[in-house]
């Protein structure tokens, strides 16, 4: 068959809401759209892990420490199904890590911001993991096979962060002024980062278009930007927080909350690797690779030597 035949097909599929699987044909522009977006999103989780390590050695009781630490394991585990995923469509563990390292490969703004203090800890799991869920729920509809099945499982795993955040959170909100002012800082800080996690404008957005005719996202950044404010916001209130937005208002209307405009200067600054943490972020991966290489190597001899064994 044509190529033109074969995409019509292949977009009668994605219409009647059937997967695409790994040896099915796909378009060659589709297939690099995902590794793309899964790739991106893969180092994203594995970024992420950063801002959360630094406070492991200092989280403030046993409790939070254990529970710290087994969110920061999550992280890795939804890297390593992401990466999978991606491998899936002819694209290898070395050539996505080169792509991060040589900054041909972006991962989420938002871990290019510090965590200052154990507050911040909270407005992560709370508000980066909220945001990251409410996109990942919409990606469980994605038309790639093995990219949904990965989301469902992390959506699973993400509602237990979200709500370790929302604990640590509602916790320092009720403690003494100056543990409830650290939390209100916290929540000033991360607010408007946690909103350009969804990306630019549906009008700005470069490959909304596609991924949509393509049911890769299911749905637009603008739409899931507003799905993550109308349900923050009751939360926020929940705990005596506010949110740092004069503009912020529920319109009858419409239906939801209006809110006021993202610093796109600040978005397209950090996304272009000038972002607070942008180089310490990435040299610390690259160092953490060249340091694990060892390992990597090791499990390749045993592999080979295994491998002789069955052969003999
Ligand atoms: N940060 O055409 P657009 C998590 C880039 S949560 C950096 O709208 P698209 C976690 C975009 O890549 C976060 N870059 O793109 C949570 C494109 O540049 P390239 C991970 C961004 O793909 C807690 C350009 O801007 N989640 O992992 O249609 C703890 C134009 O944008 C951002 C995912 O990755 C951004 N915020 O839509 C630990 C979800 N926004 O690629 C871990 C999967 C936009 O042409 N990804 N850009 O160089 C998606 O849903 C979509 O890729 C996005 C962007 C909504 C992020």
């Amino acid at each position: 068959m044509e190529n033109q035949e074969l995409e019509i097909l292949f977009q009668q599929k994605i219409d009647r809401e059937e997967k695409i699987e790994p040896k099915d044909w796909m378009p060659e522009a589709y297939r690099k759209h995902l590794i793309r977006q899964i790739s991106q999103h893969a180092h994203s989780e594995v970024i992420g892990m950063q801002p959360e390590g630094n406070w492991i050695t200092r989280a403030p009781s046993l409790r939070s420490k254990v529970v710290l630490l087994a969110k920061i394991q999550d992280e890795a585990g939804h890297g390593l199904y992401l990466y999978s995923a991606a491998e899936t469509l002819g694209v290898t563990r070395d050539e996505m890590l080169n792509a991060l390292h040589e900054e041909r490969a972006k991962y989420s703004s938002i871990f290019n911001y510090p965590t200052l203090t154990w507050a911040d800890i909270g407005a992560v799991g709370w508000l980066v993991d909220g945001a990251a869920i409410v996109n990942q729920v919409s990606l469980q509809r994605t038309s790639y096979g093995p990219y949904s099945r990965g989301m469902v499982r992390i959506c699973k795993e993400e509602s237990f962060h979200q709500r370790q955040g929302y604990e640590i959170m509602a916790h320092m909100a009720q403690g003494t002024p100056e543990q409830k002012a650290m939390a209100q800082d916290a929540l000033n800080r991360f607010w408007w980062p946690s909103l350009m996690m969804f990306g630019p404008h549906d009008s700005d957005s470069a490959h909304s278009a596609k991924a949509m005719r393509w049911k890769i996202k299911r749905e637009t950044n603008d739409e899931l930007r507003q799905k993550f404010v109308d349900k923050t916001v009751q939360q926020v209130e929940v705990i005596g927080l506010t949110i740092p937005d004069p503009e912020l208002k529920w319109n009858e209307e419409k239906g939801h909350y209006d809110f006021g405009e993202i610093n796109w200067d600040e978005f397209y600054n950090v996304i272009s690797g000038n972002g607070p943490c942008n180089k310490q972020r990435l040299s610390h991966h690259k160092k953490a690779h060249d340091n694990g290489a060892w390992v990597r190597e090791a499990a390749e001899a045993y592999a080979r030597k295994k491998q002789k064994s069955v052969a003999a």
